[in-house]
């Protein structure tokens, strides 16, 4: 019997502050409109949300890009506004987990302005700099090969000091030098302690994998010579040190606090290395979030390059990452949409409007009976789909799509095929299908704003809105709402039981959850087809928890058909 903290046993529901809820009338989203909605978040089930940066910011990489720790960015609110929702949450029996985004800063920060102003700054080392390459011919060149992540060498070259500075992401965003010992002291204080002593109730901590870089910072093998979108993460991803870091942060911050932290471990597909995050004994983090079921048939190289979900691949994956803590004291998430990624229901289930409420949940019961702890994202419990095919780039906001997009048209000449198929990637598995506006109503704008919204309003919202689906008890919102009532019901089996599957094909997923004596049978048809699924023996006679279909039939499950037994 795992040690239950309070953060196993919970829900998180993940707002992107910029597209939830527009209370002041400026077209963005505020924590205003977050506490005018905090009963809806309880109602639905949650009792933790996660805010995505709310901190100062230039909002080139929509507040990921951090410009000032302990200032509020204004379009948000203010600090007063999140000690509100720290006592709005705390009155109501939730939790609140802030965005720690400490790989990198805005180079709007002060300290990044003091450390460019001069190689003799204090702070100088508090980021990471490099002289340039020449060649023969004395043309001078990046310190290495890397590409940062939003396209474009990682590395951008500062005149007035005469040396690069490296930058993962955005050029305005430059890297932290994690083995400075001042600047790690300084997030310490600045970006943990400050909220925490707020009652910030802990973490989602940002890019968790990367802060320590290889000192030698080699050139990196090149997978793919034609994509502009090619990392060199063997040189940055997981290296010893880091776990170092991350174990010195809990020891100096984390364990003083009771709070909850949740890595992002992007590509991270070792799960012996996840393991060296989340084991309770090694002291880091309480969990992570592991991409390798929802990156399924993303590029390899370059994720733009990207193929329709393969169910093999993705059951396959599933599985690795529900039982990879089973017999030892790690902990795991259950999740499947986030910011960064595309609406779950039209990647891994259908949003055709025949099958758009059903599959999304199917999709909601395969999140509800999973191991580890919740986690559901603003939208992902209406249904809400990617943006239409129709939408041009012009349409697409992220700086990641605009970056690519430009990237591809430099690389190509302009070439029709080349941004044609980059479009096509952007369709599938960009970024801004997670942000446009939360759609509360079938009023103007969605009911997110009484203003033109900073992003375009996904045209469905008339028949995807929270004000329909509340009124509905057949709506996929009205689904979640049971579903995590009986996900809480039997949350050991569910959250906490052993994972086996019990069938072998590719195109539904069965499978067996077990814990203490409990069992639970979950089947789900993962395709617009009947497939046959014989019920065994031993289940025969044990009625159906719940289903998402009206009627059924024991030995099949109809179009995107999932039940759930327990006994
Ligand atoms: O994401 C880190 C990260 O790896 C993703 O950006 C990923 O590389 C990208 O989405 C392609 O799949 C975190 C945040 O979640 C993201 O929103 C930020 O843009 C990024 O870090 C920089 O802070």
């Amino acid at each position: 019997q795992n040690d239950r903290k309070w953060w196993k046993d919970e829900y998180v529901y993940q707002i992107w502050p910029a597209s939830f809820k527009d209370s002041n009338g400026d077209g963005w989203g505020d924590l205003g409109g977050v506490i005018e909605s905090l009963d809806y978040i309880k109602e639905l089930g949650t009792n933790i949300i996660w805010l995505s940066p709310i901190f100062d910011s230039p909002q080139h990489d929509m507040g990921y890009d951090v410009s000032n720790y302990e200032e509020v960015y204004s379009r948000f609110g203010s600090v007063f506004d999140v000690e509100a929702l720290i006592k709005g949450c705390h009155v109501r029996g939730m939790r609140l987990l802030l965005d720690l985004v400490v790989n990198h800063t805005s180079d709007q920060h002060q300290w990044f302005k003091d450390s460019r102003s001069s190689k003799q700054d204090p702070k100088r080392d508090w980021y990471i700099w490099k002289p340039a390459r020449y060649d023969e011919n004395g043309n001078r060149h990046p310190p290495n090969n890397w590409r940062s992540n939003f396209s474009g060498s990682a590395w951008e070259w500062d005149e007035a000091t005469q040396e690069y500075y490296l930058h993962l992401f955005a050029k305005t965003q430059p890297d932290l030098n994690w083995e400075c010992v001042a600047m790690r002291q300084a997030v310490y204080d600045s970006s943990m302690k400050f909220w925490l002593d707020k009652g910030v109730d802990g973490f989602r901590i940002d890019t968790i994998t990367i802060y320590s870089k290889d000192p030698s910072f080699p050139d990196a093998p090149i997978q793919d010579k034609d994509s502009p979108w090619q990392l060199a993460s063997c040189h940055y991803r997981n290296k010893a040190r880091n776990f170092e870091h991350i174990a010195e942060m809990n020891e100096k911050v984390l364990s003083k606090y009771d709070c909850m932290t949740v890595g992002e471990y992007g590509p991270t597909y070792d799960t012996d290395l996840a393991l060296r995050y989340c084991s309770a004994a090694e002291k880091r983090i309480d969990m992570g979030f592991q991409f390798e079921t929802v990156y399924t048939g993303f590029g390899k190289v370059d994720k733009f390059k990207a193929q329709p979900v393969a169910m093999g691949d993705f059951k396959g994956s599933h599985a690795k990452w529900q039982k990879f803590i089973e017999g030892n004291d790690g902990w795991t998430s259950a999740f499947l949409e986030n910011h960064d990624l595309p609406r779950s229901v039209s990647r891994f289930g259908c949003d055709s409007p025949e099958y758009r409420e059903v599959s999304a949940k199917l999709l909601a019961m395969m999140e509800a009976t999973a191991t580890g702890t919740l986690f559901i994202y603003q939208g992902q419990e209406l249904g809400m789909t990617n943006i239409p095919k129709d939408w041009t780039i012009d349409d697409y906001q992220d700086l990641e799509a605009q970056n690519y997009y430009n990237a591809v048209k430099a690389a190509t000449g302009c070439d029709g095929n080349a941004l044609a198929s980059a479009m096509g990637g952007l369709r599938q598995v960009g970024r801004d299908h997670a942000r446009t506006p939360m759609q509360w109503s079938n009023s103007p704008n969605a009911g997110f704003s009484s203003v033109k919204p900073w992003m375009r309003v996904n045209d469905n919202y008339r028949e995807i809105n929270v004000a329909d689906q509340l009124a509905d008890k057949n709506s996929v919102l009205s689904f979640w709402k049971t579903l995590l009532k009986l996900r809480r019901k039997n949350i050991g089996v569910f959250a906490h039981g052993s994972f086996t599957y019990v069938d072998d094909s590719p195109l539904v997923m069965t499978y067996e959850k077990k814990f203490n004596g409990e069992v639970a049978l979950v089947m789900l048809n993962f395709t617009s087809e009947s497939q046959p699924i014989p019920l065994r023996e031993e289940w025969t006679s044990t009625k159906p928890l719940i289903g998402n279909v009206d009627k059924s039939e024991d030995q099949k499950l109809g179009p995107w058909e999932g039940r759930i037994y327990v006994k």
